[in-house]
């Protein structure tokens, strides 16, 4: 009898490096001969994540509009369209990273109802070490007001396996305090500690989520009126831009400069940017399985006083390209729309590119309000 398709899910606060890894998952599954399918989630439509990991040639379905757990029945929707396509051995689900209460709401649910579909794997929850020490109290900086601090450590809370990606950026004694801080505080939680980026750890931690299964348990208490609040601080930006100039412009040096024009006045505003992130797709590039690598360049910021980063390169120079364009950041969204707004106009002229916003939103994320939710999980023969 064939094994049922398992569920894997990657969460973690927004910038913890969820896409890397569920990218660097599914490779490392597919050169097992698995087949793969991914799910991507937003409160909104125009995704970078999406463009991110079509790019990297596999299967996937997006969820807009809010996350898994108040979409459920489109992520088991979305799971059947993948099975219809691709027939996917395993799922790899990456939630939103600003998402909390997804054991009880998500894991329990899928398990109890779909359980003869899938194979529900431990929830896994991500973090970039520099925000965690901050948010712990190992390193005196500044990092969110207490609301949205509150969803992090809750997020940490209901996790089964707690990862340290971007080990490469700690020494031994960062890491090392993490680590006990980490197993201190969240003292049932399996710590691996990898770089999605350069591949280090991934091994033992991939092994285990492909191993193991969701164990029976009783999920956190979550104050639900916290939460919203803390998600209603954090301002949603999504925008498509088309860029186009008569002559061939280097799209990176136009990225960058947009990144460094939008970090620069958020920073001296005083807000704290969670994730800034863009592609840019040359035009004519991809099928209808998306753009290939080379074609598209991916930018991100993941905090107001780091540097922001080209994750994947354009192989060339571009005369016209779709610019998408994601802020995440503890501020007043209306702000995120008229910064962008400026920085892009002074950018542009001064590349004498041309530029025309197609679509954008901006929003605070809305109360979750989750289609089940369910306390507690039993044992096999429990119940
Ligand atoms: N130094 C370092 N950077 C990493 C590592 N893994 C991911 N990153 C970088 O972290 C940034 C954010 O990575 P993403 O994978 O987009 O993070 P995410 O959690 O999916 O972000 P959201 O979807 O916005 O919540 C990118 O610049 C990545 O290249 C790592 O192991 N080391
Ligand atoms: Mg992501």
């Amino acid at each position: 009898m064939q094994d049922k398709p398992r569920y894997i899910m990657v969460g973690g606060f927004l910038g913890a490096g969820k896409s890397t890894a569920v990218v660097k998952l599914a490779d490392n599954l597919a050169k097992q001969g698995q087949r793969v399918g991914l799910i991507t989630n937003d409160q909104s439509v125009g995704l970078v994540d999406t463009a991110f990991v079509r790019s990297h040639g596999f299967a996937v379905e997006e969820i807009p509009g809010g996350c898994f757990c108040c979409r459920f029945d489109s992520l088991v929707e979305a799971a059947q369209n993948l099975q219809r396509e691709a027939a996917p051995q395993v799922f790899i689900a990456e939630p939103v990273g600003s998402c909390t209460d997804l054991v009880a709401s998500v894991s329990y649910p899928l398990r109890r109802i779909y359980g003869n579909d899938f194979a529900v794997a431990p929830l896994s929850v991500l973090v970039d070490p520099v925000r965690a020490r901050r948010v712990l109290g190992l390193d005196d900086t500044k990092s969110f007001s207490q609301k949205v601090t509150y969803i992090y450590l809750k997020q940490l809370e209901e996790a089964e396996v707690i990862v340290i990606n971007k080990v490469d950026v700690l020494d031994d004694a960062q890491l090392d305090e993490l680590r006990t801080a980490l197993e201190k505080r969240f003292p049932h939680t399996r710590v691996f500690a990898v770089s999605a980026r350069h591949g280090d750890g991934l091994e033992q931690w991939f092994e285990h989520i492909t191993s193991h299964e969701l164990a029976a348990a009783q999920a956190m208490e979550l104050d639900y009126e916290t939460y919203a609040d803390g998600e209603a601080l954090l301002g949603w930006l999504n925008a498509t831009v088309k860029l186009y100039k008569g002559e061939p412009f280097d799209g990176e040096t136009v990225m960058m400069d947009i990144a460094q024009g939008v970090q620069q006045r958020l920073a001296d505003a005083g807000f704290e940017i969670a994730h800034l992130k863009m592609t840019l797709m040359r035009d004519g590039a991809g099928s209808s399985s998306g753009p290939s690598v080379g074609d598209m360049a991916t930018l991100n910021l993941v905090r107001s006083d780091f540097v922001p980063e080209m994750s994947q390169s354009l192989h060339d120079k571009l005369r016209a390209g779709e610019l998408i364009v994601n802020i995440r950041a503890e501020a007043d969204p209306d702000l995120l729309k008229s910064t962008l707004t400026e920085v892009l106009r002074a950018t542009c002229s001064a590349a004498g590119v041309e530029h025309h916003v197609d679509h954008v939103e901006h929003f605070r994320p809305a109360k979750p309000t989750p289609t089940h939710r369910m306390d507690r999980l039993e044992a096999v023969g429990e119940g």
